[in-house]
């Protein structure tokens, strides 16, 4: 073989090594608040591992030609003019073409089909949920009503959203301004809080995790809308049962 064609190959194999190995890095990832997050890690890691390969070979070939075909001096003239490489580019094109079809199959058409139990595209999730919190979006933070509970939340009143852990929790989410983006990035979903509609997702917190030690509970507004943007988060609490309910019931206290 092509002296060439084998160091390539090895760089290659040795960049792929490389890239796969950080793939399954430990800390590349938040904390895993919620079962619809192992999911979306598990599909982020899967597509990684699918990439890295493609990546490695493009970064591989490009780098090798720059160094190895690079023009000494000036040229004379202008190169031979190429036409087609024969197998290559066919084999290239076979190969990411039926990767990008692939995965817009699996994990694009089969993740829907998991996260959205409705055929609306208004939510993620089950519409039916053990308990239901209103969540209203405004330049720049964000009011929580606990439904069922008759108590609502903003920075000066509780000041975090506590929720109480394996109970589904179904998110009302709307604006009264402009469009937000409702996201929790230990629970890795995300929906657009959009005004005069409301959208939706539900979540099952499965870990206890506090924003004061750990900002993957937090909701942060994830649509640039405003100056103070960046300042639209809100820490969130997830806690056993009994815990939740005292801290609803000092706050229904408060409230009446
Ligand atoms: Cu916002």
């Amino acid at each position: 073989m092509n002296r060439h064609v084998v160091s390539i190959i090895v760089i290659w194999l040795i960049l792929t090594a490389i890239g796969e190995a950080l793939v399954f890095a430990p800390g590349l990832f938040p904390t895993v608040g919620s079962e619809e997050a192992q999911d979306f890690d598990d599909i982020f890691r899967f597509l990684l591992i699918l990439g890295v390969p493609v990546f490695t070979f493009v970064i591989t070939m490009i780098g090798y030609s720059m160094i190895q075909w690079r023009q000494k001096g000036e040229p004379d003239e202008d190169g031979p003019v190429h036409r087609g490489q024969g197998l290559i580019p066919k084999v290239w094109i076979l190969v990411t073409g039926t990767l990008a079809v692939f995965v817009m199959i699996h994990p694009g058409l089969t993740g829907l089909a998991k996260l959205q139990a409705e055929g609306t595209g208004m939510g993620w999730g089950d519409p039916d949920a053990e308990m239901t919190v209103d969540v209203l979006a405004f330049q720049f933070s964000w009011t929580f009503t606990y439904v069922d509970y008759g108590v609502t939340v903003d920075i000066q009143r509780g000041g975090e959203l506590v929720l109480p852990i394996h109970r589904s929790t179904k998110f009302n989410v709307n604006s009264s301004d402009v469009v937000h983006s409702y996201w929790i990035p230990a629970f890795r979903l995300k929906i657009d809080a959009i005004p005069g509609r409301t959208t939706f997702f539900t979540v099952e917190p499965d870990v206890e995790g506090d924003y004061a030690t750990d900002d993957a509970y937090r909701v942060q507004c994830a649509e640039l809308c405003g100056v103070d943007h960046g300042a639209m988060y809100f820490p969130v609490r997830v806690v056993p049962e009994d815990e939740f309910e005292r801290w609803i019931s000092n706050l229904q206290e408060a409230q009446r």
